[in-house]
């Protein structure tokens, strides 16, 4: 078995659009009421998944999911033409383009089955991102049956549970044996703390996992109160590094002594506030990177092109790679339709560490099954949504059919029970 880590990224939606609806999300709120492109969106996240198979990686994706979710909405007792609108918004959200938050993955190396467990995120806090798990719980069994998955439901909904972007994995290779970080929120003053202790402990426990081998991390208050509404936005681990903002935890010196413990060959990489402000870091989606290796070892760090337009990240980034750090390069992609809404290219997708040869290959890509995605994009997917007006028939018909050809081209009718 060779395990490999493949990012999954969640191919965003035809009904893409603006509408505000992530409280503690500053560019959700800030973008609330844009004309959208999801025809550009879609086609980012593809050039971004090309990208990463330039790069001599393997690549998945995921379905956007059906929208609106006329179920949900009818076990609402409601009608989706017919009801308000902020139920509609929340009916016809793309939000689960943003994979990292479908599930928590402990890799087959650090669970006492030897299988690769995961759990379904509830994503309980907010509205539109709640009715996600059951469609996103049918996607994961699909591509996942192999006998080497454990896939779990989600945990009640109780305590909030958002998935991998609360978690973070230490090991000295992705094949190894590895330390999780489980990362909870306690307070955002303003704002909700999306992450509840006891839901990571559940996953823990779901997925068998080593007590010596896990940590629960708080993230400091200050950091979602300033708009990291996950931890995946002031922090990134991969394989030794962890890479964070000096405020992403709560006691950092704490936190950052616990984890070099438990994990003695941590890399550990911080920015400093007086180099990069915190509003910077957020605003720029600095650790909302992906940071990979390569097949030649080395650590490149995927940043979305807001990075290079602000001038203290810019200079962070530079100066890291003349002083030989852990990070030996920095690639920059486009995904500013989904940036508008808060998800930078970690939010996109979910890193599944697993031999390839596992996965129903319907949902791995290449470049020729990239394009042919981009052609079905290119016909169908809406150039605009105004969020204002999505309650329109003609809306729903083009965003219905637009889905149902992408799942044609690709095989997966069998997802297309739901309505
Ligand atoms: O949950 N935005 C998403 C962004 C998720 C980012 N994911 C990670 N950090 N991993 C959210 O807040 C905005 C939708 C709207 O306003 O229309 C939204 O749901």
């Amino acid at each position: 078995m060779t395990i490999r880590e493949i990012n999954f990224d969640g191919l965003i939606g035809p009904s893409h659009n603006y509408a505000g609806l992530s409280l503690g999300n500053l560019a959700s709120t800030r973008h609330a009421g844009d004309i959208s492109r999801p025809r550009e969106a879609a086609l980012q996240g593809i050039e971004k998944m090309r990208a990463n198979l330039e790069l001599g990686l393997v690549q998945g994706v995921f379905m956007p999911l059906p929208r609106p979710n006329g179920g949900w909405l009818r076990a609402l007792g409601a009608d989706y033409l017919e009801c308000n609108h902020a139920l509609a918004a929340n009916a016809m959200s793309a939000s689960s383009m943003w994979a990292a938050n479908a599930a928590t993955v402990s890799p087959a190396p650090d669970t006492a089955d030897g299988r690769c467990h995961l759990t379904v995120a509830n994503l309980k806090t907010m509205p539109h991102r709640s009715h996600e798990w059951p469609d996103t719980l049918a996607q994961l069994r699909l591509a996942f049956a192999h006998e080497a998955f454990a896939v779990h439901s989600p945990v009640p909904p109780v305590f909030g549970d958002e998935g991998a972007a609360n978690f973070m994995r230490l090991a000295d290779r992705h094949a190894d044996k590895g330390l999780e970080i489980f990362v909870y929120g306690v307070s955002g003053g303003p704002f909700p703390a999306r992450q509840h202790i006891e839901a990571s402990r559940a996953v823990a426990r779901l997925h068998r996992l080593d007590p010596e081998r896990v940590l629960f991390v708080q993230q400091s208050d200050e950091a979602i109160s300033a708009g990291a509404f996950h931890n995946d936005v002031v922090a990134v681990a991969n394989e030794r590094t962890l890479f964070a903002h000096e405020k992403a935890f709560a006691d950092r010196d704490d936190t950052i002594s616990r984890i070099a413990e438990r994990f003695p060959g941590l890399d550990y990489v911080e920015v400093a506030d007086a180099d990069v402000p915190l509003a910077d870091a957020i605003s720029s989606y600095l650790f909302n990177a992906q940071l990979l290796t390569l097949p030649s070892g080395e650590q490149t760090l995927v940043v979305p092109s807001e990075c290079r337009e602000t001038p203290t990240v810019w200079r962070w980034l530079e100066a890291h790679l003349a002083s030989n750090g852990p990070i030996r390069r920095v690639e920059v992609v486009d995904v500013r339709q989904s940036m508008a809404n808060g998800g930078g290219p970690a939010c996109l997708r979910l890193r599944v560490a697993c031999d390839p040869a596992t996965v129903d290959p319907r949902f791995l890509v290449d470049q020729a099954k990239l394009d042919a995605m981009a052609k079905v994009v290119a016909r169908t997917w809406p150039e605009t949504i105004d969020a204002r007006e999505v309650q329109s028939e003609t809306l729903v018909a083009t965003v219905t059919a637009a889905r149902r050809a992408m799942l044609d081209l690709l095989d997966l009718g069998a997802l297309d029970l739901s309505d």
